[in-house]
């Protein structure tokens, strides 16, 4: 019997990346090892044409209510998910600056290690030059070892668009964040639901297309993100 497995894809203009993440998807593979797979994009209301591309490669596609947010699109991609029956959910950035063929290490090191969820570790993986900026890879280091410290569950990037989720843990997980904070929330969530987690080093290449990312303002959000979900374990408001 073969399990399902949902590949969130979270886009925003992202036209040109997307075919190429998705032409390099280890579908065969995954059928092989057990597993399988559909593909399902969250879109953010891309202007470019990412969308038809979608629909064009026969990809499910969510878009989503309001206009911009990657926050807002992984929660109605993980809310999908729980609609369906799939067993487990891989997220991945659709910017193929993440190495699809990798979701095969993360879902092995899930099921050896009886995990619930676990994450591509771009800072103890191998990351490519020109993948990522000395100021991003300073901030990228100081957010894990903040979060780190105040939630005592070890991980060596907390900022990573690579993770695996066993549909308990998509349950359990208690997210309001709407933009790129979501990476950080996800983590305190896991922690603060005893959740097991684990990484797997991972590769990073370049990215396709432009950044969205504003590195000093979305740092600053993740790092208010982390102290607040400390002190409100889960989400007062919900938007
Ligand atoms: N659904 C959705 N996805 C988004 C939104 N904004 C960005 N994304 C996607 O989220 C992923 C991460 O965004 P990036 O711009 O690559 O941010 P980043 O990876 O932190 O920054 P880089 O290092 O420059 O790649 C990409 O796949 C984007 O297309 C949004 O508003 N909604
Ligand atoms: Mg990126």
């Amino acid at each position: 019997m073969s399990r399902g497995l949902t590949i969130l894809l979270p886009t925003y203009n992202e036209v040109d990346a997307l075919p190429k993440v998705v032409k390099a998807l280890p579908l065969d593979a995954l059928r092989a090892a057990g597993w399988e797979p559909r593909i399902v994009v969250a879109d953010g209301r891309s202007t470019d044409g990412t969308q038809a591309r979608a629909t064009e490669l026969g990809l499910e596609l969510i878009v989503q209510g309001p206009a911009a947010g990657k926050g807002f699109g992984m929660r109605e991609g993980f809310a999908r998910f729980l609609a369906h029956h799939d067993d487990v959910l891989v997220m991945l950035d659709a910017d193929s600056t993440y190495a699809p063929n990798e979701m095969l290490r993360l879902l092995q090191h899930l099921d050896q290690g009886e995990y619930d969820v676990v994450i591509g570790s771009r800072l103890r993986g191998d990351i490519q030059p020109g993948a990522m900026s000395r100021v991003n890879w300073i901030g990228n280091h100081i957010l894990t070892w903040f979060a780190v410290a105040l939630y005592r569950v070890f991980i060596s990037d907390v900022c990573t668009g690579y993770w695996a989720f066993r549909r308990g843990a998509i349950q359990k997980m208690s997210l309001n964040s709407t933009e790129f904070e979501i990476e950080a929330e996800m983590y305190a969530a896991c922690a603060t639901e005893g959740l097991r987690m684990s990484e797997v080093p991972i590769s990073y290449a370049p990215r396709i297309g432009e950044s969205k990312l504003g590195s000093v303002a979305d740092g600053v959000r993740i790092l208010r993100k982390l102290l607040v979900r400390r002190m409100f374990p889960r989400p007062v408001n919900r938007v």
